[in-house]
């Protein structure tokens, strides 16, 4: 079968390293999904050959407190749930032991937003984990807690960065970005801060040397234009700063949550990560996030553009309480077999992506 001349035209650019424009982004979804993946793969291979990265880590939820109240967020609770927690010093260093054995390379941290919580309790969070396993890094806080840290302190977004990166803060994940569209924000998470504002604290930590990572959460009420804008706005972040290490575009999880929608396919998500892998030419990762995808889907993924399978986790709440249907922690071993019966060789990493010498 002879391809489209579209399809020759887009795998010209990449094989020159060029850059595509968010129209030819759109016009990508015309392809057949088979001819789309074959051109995110050949983006794949460029950067990263037949290489798949995993990290061996722990996810620390630490509220589920939360003033914001998101629409698509199963995960929030008002203080007076009976389902409602908050984990003390103690609980925190009780999880952290439960593992200690473990080689654990990475603590993912992330909460709500709880007004009780003093700018203290996170720098202590963090010292008392570095304490306990000093070689781990620690990822944690999306750019919204960092906001609302510097508001309830009256302190500069820098400022709040400073102090826990001093207390052992070494990159911060991607959420909290949801779809940067304004009008969309309104409707799905009127009281978080705005597109700019998330932007701007991203920018800030990549000028003081901490990395981040970068979100999408798809498969909602977004139009494919409000994606691609999306993906625009990093892509420029981008390019100032290079301070994004991975792009995980999130496949909405419709349970428990008053957004009711399905949530995408199999084929909507497969064209999100092939679009996102072949337009983000500067952002070097893209991850394929099991825990919200699917492990099966993922291994095809992998084919389609993403380059990182995430991690081991246990104990991940968020996406769970959303009805994710995935289990909530896989063995090293279980991973690695994921990506090596897919087709590609499974390398361990750290956060900042540096292969590490066990495999
Ligand atoms: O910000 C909330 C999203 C995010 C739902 O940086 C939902 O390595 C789907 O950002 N359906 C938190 N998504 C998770 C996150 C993340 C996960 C894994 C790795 C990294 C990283 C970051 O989860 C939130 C929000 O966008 N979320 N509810 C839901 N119903
Ligand atoms: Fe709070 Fe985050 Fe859930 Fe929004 S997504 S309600 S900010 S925990």
């Amino acid at each position: 079968m002879n391809n489209s001349k579209q399809f020759l035209q887009i795998k010209d650019k990449i094989l020159a390293k060029q850059r595509i424009t968010s129209k030819e982004a759109l016009s990508l979804l015309k392809l057949p999904i088979h001819e789309l993946g074959q051109l995110a793969f050949l983006k794949r291979q460029q950067l990263h050959e037949q290489k798949a990265y995993y990290i061996y880590n722990q996810h620390l939820n630490y509220t589920n407190i939360c003033k914001n109240k998101c629409k698509f967020c199963a995960y929030f609770k008002d203080k007076n749930n009976p389902q409602a927690y908050t984990y003390s010093q103690q609980d925190i260093e009780n999880q952290i032991q439960q593992r200690i054995n473990e080689p654990i390379q990475e603590i993912h941290i992330v909460g709500g937003l709880n007004p009780d919580l003093p700018l203290s309790y996170y720098e202590e969070m963090l010292m008392l984990i570095k304490k306990l396993r000093p070689e781990v890094k620690i990822k944690a806080f999306t750019a919204v807690e960092i906001a609302f840290l510097a508001e309830k302190h009256g302190l500069s977004e820098q400022e709040v960065l400073i102090r826990l990166h001093k207390a052992g803060l070494d990159a911060l994940p991607g959420g909290g970005a949801e779809v940067f569209s304004p009008e969309l924000r309104k409707k799905l998470c009127p009281e978080k801060i705005p597109a700019d504002h998330w932007l701007s604290i991203h920018q800030i930590a990549h000028g003081l040397n901490i990395p981040t990572n970068c979100t999408l959460l798809f498969g909602h009420i977004e139009t494919w234009q409000e994606r691609i804008e999306h993906l625009e706005a990093l892509r420029t972040l981008q390019d100032k700063t290079k301070g994004f290490l991975c792009f995980i575009p999130l496949p909405y999880q419709p349970a428990n949550n008053p957004l009711s929608t399905t949530g995408p396919d199999g084929l909507d998500f497969l064209q999100m990560i092939a679009i996102s892998r072949i337009f983000l030419d500067n952002i070097p990762h893209l991850k394929t996030y099991w825990v919200f995808a699917g492990l099966k889907i993922s291994q095809i993924a992998l084919h389609f553009g993403a380059d990182d399978f995430d991690g081991t986790l246990v104990k991940e709440n968020i996406g769970h309480a959303a009805g994710a249907d995935t289990p909530k922690g896989i063995t090293i071993t279980q991973l690695k077999n994921y990506i090596q019966t897919a087709g590609f060789i499974p390398v361990q990493r750290d956060t900042f992506f540096n292969a590490l010498p066990t495999n």
